[in-house]
């Protein structure tokens, strides 16, 4: 470590660098005041001669060394940096204030201003954070000990935040799924969601309201009471715990709730529990909290707080890189690569739209096939269609800088079936049958003609 040589403007600013703990590398001199009394402060030594380019040339300094200034003078801090640059030219120098303006500070090639009791300061208000956050995990701990089955209620057709979420409840809480099954109205659909689970060996139970019965604890995580219709449940009118970043709704009782919707993600409120009371954090848990937080800010972009963040970077050093592309990219069966190759015979860029119709496949391949396909020469905009069940489904990616993809696909779907999604990723479905109604069939080719016209029009429409 470089040597450090730490120049303080007073007797109390030296005490105050002393209580924190001096480092081993550190050359530790002061300045005596007018206005105190010269007592030396211990391990420190006097700056013979006072702020002069001589004083530090005694110091011998060396090319690399580095100097911190603690002074909550603008006149002190000035002609520290003016001295310490005629003696050492291009010196890194820190100065530590936090009072004075960094623009009242001379011009130095390798100057930081920082602030030296807020850095402090802002260090304990971080871990009253956290203890806050233990108080969380103590009471929830406690209101559920006693209870013999607890279901974690997730919302129907649960997404990967709630999932995660649901799993990191059950790991701070001690239990695994006999105890503390993760459950919800509807199972889990999405194949991405469904990729997930499998991944990670998790099981979400459906169960129907009066199945609720069998739980003496209920627990809702990313959801609230109110999601499950104008009047829900009773069992769920009046629950346990909900924990949520969604707008605070009422209509319900919980015994405890923490509600932040300032937040991102469900997910980087579990994370700060784990981390407040420091429990073992296992990869796999680690990889699932990571991709709620990820699919529900669009990775870190729409609506992300510092707190996700924050969350993010924590998690990202325990989770698993090669289970996270698992379950991001799904192995794709040999008849979906099969399908792939049929659909990239007939395909082009055209109008820098990237389309390939897939004909039959399972519909996980779909989303992958449209990430692969954005990234062909020339495309700002990929289109992939299938055909699952009786559905045509379609998954569109764009370059992220053009028309919003949520939009582009309702305007596709209008009048015809359903659709939507965010800034650059989105997903319609329209049925085979009013698809022929208004094409005149559903072959490879018309599919293929119709998609590209209606994109062409629904990306440029509006804007001529
Ligand atoms: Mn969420």
């Amino acid at each position: 470590m470089a040597r450090r040589i730490i120049i303080c403007d007073g007797a109390e600013l030296a005490r105050l660098w002393s209580r924190i703990g001096t480092g081993e590398n550190e050359d530790l001199t002061w300045i005596p005041r007018d206005d105190e009394p010269r007592a030396r402060p211990t391990g420190f030594r006097t700056l013979q001669g006072g702020l002069s380019a001589e004083a530090i040339g005694r110091l011998s300094p060396k090319p690399g060394n580095e100097f911190a200034v603690v002074s909550e003078e603008t006149a002190f801090l000035r002609t520290a940096v003016s001295v310490i640059g005629k003696a050492v030219p291009g010196a890194p120098i820190l100065a530590l204030s936090d009072r004075v303006d960094p623009d009242d500070l001379p011009d130095h090639p390798c100057l930081l201003r920082t602030g030296l009791r807020s850095l402090i300061r802002d260090d304990i208000d971080e871990e009253f954070t956290h203890l806050s956050n233990l108080r969380r995990v103590v009471d929830i701990r406690a209101l559920f000990e006693p209870r013999e089955k607890i279901g974690i209620l997730l919302q129907p057709d649960p997404d990967p935040d709630g999932i995660a979420c649901g799993t990191a409840l059950r790991a701070l809480l001690g239990r695994k799924s006999p105890t503390a099954p993760l459950i919800s109205f509807g199972g889990v659909q999405r194949p991405e969601n469904r990729a997930m689970i499998q991944a990670l060996g998790l099981d979400v139970r459906t169960v129907t309201p009066d199945e609720l019965d069998e739980f003496d604890g209920i627990a809702l995580v990313d959801v609230q009471p109110s999601v499950f219709g104008e009047s829900p449940p009773a069992r769920v009118r009046s629950v346990d715990l909900v924990i949520d970043h969604h707008p605070e709704r009422s209509g319900y009782d919980a015994v405890l709730k923490d509600i932040r919707p300032s937040y991102g993600a469900t997910a980087t409120i579990l994370t700060e529990y784990i981390r407040a009371c420091g429990m073992e954090l296992r990869q796999r848990l680690a990889t699932a909290l990571v991709y709620g937080i990820k699919t529900d800010t669009q990775l870190l972009g729409r609506e992300t707080s510092r707190h996700d963040m924050a969350a993010f970077a924590f998690l990202h050093a325990h989770h698993s890189p090669a289970l996270l592309r698992r379950i991001e990219r799904p192995a794709l069966p040999a008849a979906g690569l099969r399908a792939l190759g049929r659909g990239l015979v007939s395909s082009r860029v055209e109008d820098g739209v990237h389309l390939l119709v897939l004909g039959r496949v399972r519909e996980d391949v779909i989303p992958q096939v449209a990430d692969l396909a954005l990234q062909a020469e020339g495309a700002e905009w990929a289109i992939a269609a299938g055909i699952v069940g009786s559905d045509l489904v379609f998954s569109v990616r764009n370059v992220g800088y053009v028309r919003a993809a949520g939009e582009v696909v309702r305007a596709v779907v209008e009048g015809l079936g359903v659709g939507g999604g965010h800034r650059s990723m989105a997903k319609g479905i329209i049925p085979l049958k009013a698809f022929r109604k208004v094409y005149g069939g559903a072959s490879r080719e018309r599919i293929r003609v119709a998609l590209h016209d209606a994109f062409v029009i629904a990306i440029h429409g509006e804007d001529g």
